[in-house]
This record gives C-alpha cells, sequence and structure tokens, in this order.
C-alpha cells in the first residue's frame, strides 16, 4: 500500500495500483445485475478521454432521442450522464434500455458479468506522458495549488516505478490490447491522438462498432460532423454547464477541461525525462505491436 500526502491510499491488488475508494468492487467481483448484449462498457485509463469518449458514446448511441440541438449533452457533464461502473453501479440495481458505462478497471479485473455477455467493451488509452501531465495538472487543481501530494518529479518516478492510479499505465492498455485482438467484435481498441487526428472517421466507426451505424440520410445531413462538433473540446469546454457545475462531490466540472491537446507533455516534462520513459516503454509494450507515435 501507498499512501500519498493527501490521504489517497493505492492498494496494490493483482498487479494493479488501487485507490482506495475502487477496491470494495473489485475485491469482490460481484456480477453487478445481468447486462444486456446491447449494453456498451468504456474502458480508460484516467486522464486519457474518458470525459470525451463519453460524450461520443452518449451522443451516437441516443441520436434517435435527442435531436443533437436539444442534447443533454448541452446541459450536463458527460460523467453525470455515464455513470462509472465501481462508483455508480454496484450499489445500485437498474436496467435502462440501452446502458452505457464506465470503468478505469483493467480489463484483468472486470466484473465476470461483463466478460461473459457480448456487450461491447470500447477502450480509449492515450500517450503516457500527456496522460501523466494531464494528471498531475488535475491534481495540482483539484487542490488548487496547495497540499500538494508528491512533486512532479516524484510523481513521475512513481509511474516510471508503475505505482499511479489504475497503473501501470503499460499493463492496463497491454491487456485491453491483446484482449481486442483476441475478441475484435467484442473490444474497439482506440487512441486519443488518433480521435485527435480525424475525429469524424471514429465517430462513424464508434457507431459502426456499437452496432448503430448512420443512415445515408444521416451521413447527408452532416450528422457526424455535428456529434464532433458537439463533443469536441472547445464546445465542451464552453458549455455554461462545464464552465459552472460542479458534481455532487463537489468536484467543478472545469476540472475535466484543460487543454485537449497532444505532445503538452513537452511544456512540463525535460527530454531526458522523457527519453526515460519511452525507453522504459518500448521495453514493456515489446513485440505486443502496440505502439504510439514519437511526439
Ligand atoms: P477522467 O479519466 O478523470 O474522467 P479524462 O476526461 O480522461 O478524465 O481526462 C481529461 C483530459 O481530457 C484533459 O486533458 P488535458 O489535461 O491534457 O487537457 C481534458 O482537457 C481532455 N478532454 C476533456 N474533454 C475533451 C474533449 N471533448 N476532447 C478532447 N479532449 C478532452
Amino acid at each position: 500500500m501507498v499512501e500519498l500526502k493527501d490521504g489517497v491510499r493505492l492498494y496494490q491488488y493483482k498487479g494493479f495500483w488501487i485507490p482506495s475508494p475502487f477496491l470494495h468492487p473489485f475485491i469482490f467481483n460481484q456480477p453487478i445485475f445481468q447486462l444486456q448484449d446491447t449494453d456498451i462498457v468504456l474502458s480508460t485509463f484516467p486522464k486519457s478521454g474518458t470525459t470525451w469518449l463519453k460524450a461520443l458514446a452518449f451522443a451516437i448511441v441516443n441520436r434517435s432521442h435527442y435531436p443533437l440541438k436539444h442534447s443533454p449533452l448541452l446541459t450536463n457533464n458527460s460523467h453525470q450522464l455515464v455513470p462509472c461502473l465501481e462508483r455508480d453501479l454496484y450499489a445500485k440495481i437498474q436496467s435502462p434500455p440501452r446502458l452505457i458505462m464506465a470503468t478505469h478497471s483493467p480489463y484483468g479485473l472486470l466484473p465476470v458479468s461483463i466478460l461473459n455477455c457480448n456487450c461491447r467493451i470500447v477502450y480509449l488509452c492515450r500517450n503516457p506522458l500527456d496522460q501523466f501531465v494531464s494528471h498531475w495538472h488535475f491534481r495540482v487543481r483539484l487542490r488548487e495549488q496547495t497540499l500538494l501530494p508528491v512533486s512532479l518529479e516524484e510523481a513521475f518516478e512513481m509511474m516510471c516505478n508503475g505505482v499511479q492510479s489504475f497503473g501501470p499505465i503499460w499493463g492496463h492498455m497491454l491487456e485491453y490490447w491483446r484482449a481486442s485482438i483476441e475478441q475484435p467484435e467484442k473490444i474497439l481498441f482506440l487512441k486519443y491522438e488518433d480521435l485527435k487526428e480525424d475525429i469524424k472517421f471514429y465517430v462513424k466507426k464508434l457507431a459502426n462498432f456499437l452496432g448503430c451505424p448512420f443512415s445515408e440520410e444521416e451521413e447527408s445531413q452532416e450528422m457526424i460532423k455535428e456529434i464532433a462538433k458537439l463533443c469536441s473540446f472547445d464546445n465542451m469546454k464552453s458549455l455554461e454547464v462545464n464552465k459552472k457545475g460542479k458534481f455532487s462531490n463537489g468536484f467543478k466540472n472545469d476540472l475535466f477541461f484543460r487543454k485537449g491537446e497532444v505532445g503538452d507533455w513537452k511544456k512540463h516534462l525535460t527530454p531526458s525525462m522523457a527519453e526515460r520513459f519511452e525507453k522504459l516503454l518500448e521495453e514493456k509494450l515489446e513485440e505486443s505491436g502496440l505502439t504510439f507515435k514519437k511526439l
């Protein structure tokens, strides 16, 4: 167990560092409820684009219920619309028509009910250096610059040792990567950088994977472009709900919108830190076929 100065405890459980509030569901790994084959699980390593993926999946899947100009995404943060498996769902037995849920769980620790049914899993990961910097800023903003649990250098050292929430990041990504190769119809493996490069392509890919492809009519009405625009960083960040809103635990919605850029790590980490981590990552991902573009 590692206890950070802000009281956050990370427990090592089956090879992953799980934050204490999430530990109970993992240990008991109970069947949450009977999942439907049409249900959707969005899985991410923290700070890899969860807020974005939740918005995209919600907008795509619910487009026939909510015209985009009246989308609940305009008045709610996407975290309020897509529940978290460990936090929101274990306690509540609920089964809406097509449930979208999200998790940071490593693949091997997912509830068996998810693994055993035909629900779809979308996994999104991100360049680990950008993920690290994003998480770092999240912690700084959360504490409003006081009571910093660790320095940037200490946090970096911990990441290199695999000690971070739900880490090591390479183990998290590799488990989903391998599972997506074995079961491509069940697991779609995505990278944040690819979505940034060609979001329209991935909105279409997501809709196909989730079994709700765009019709010709929708395509001619530029539905794909409209969904990409609705869920874009600039649009979501500018919404009143994300500028002023708060979660029930007091977290401000704007904590989830910082820069949304690729390669921001260069402004915060030295070239030697990056070189050290990239070498380590190369060793860890060796021969898996999973690679990240050099930024
Ligand atoms: P979570 O895992 O705690 O839910 P998550 O949403 O994955 O957080 O991470 C937040 C990051 O996604 C932030 O990255 P940054 O710190 O590098 O800026 C945030 O800005 C970015 N983000 C949030 N919404 C979007 C979006 N619509 N498009 C692209 N990036 C986004």
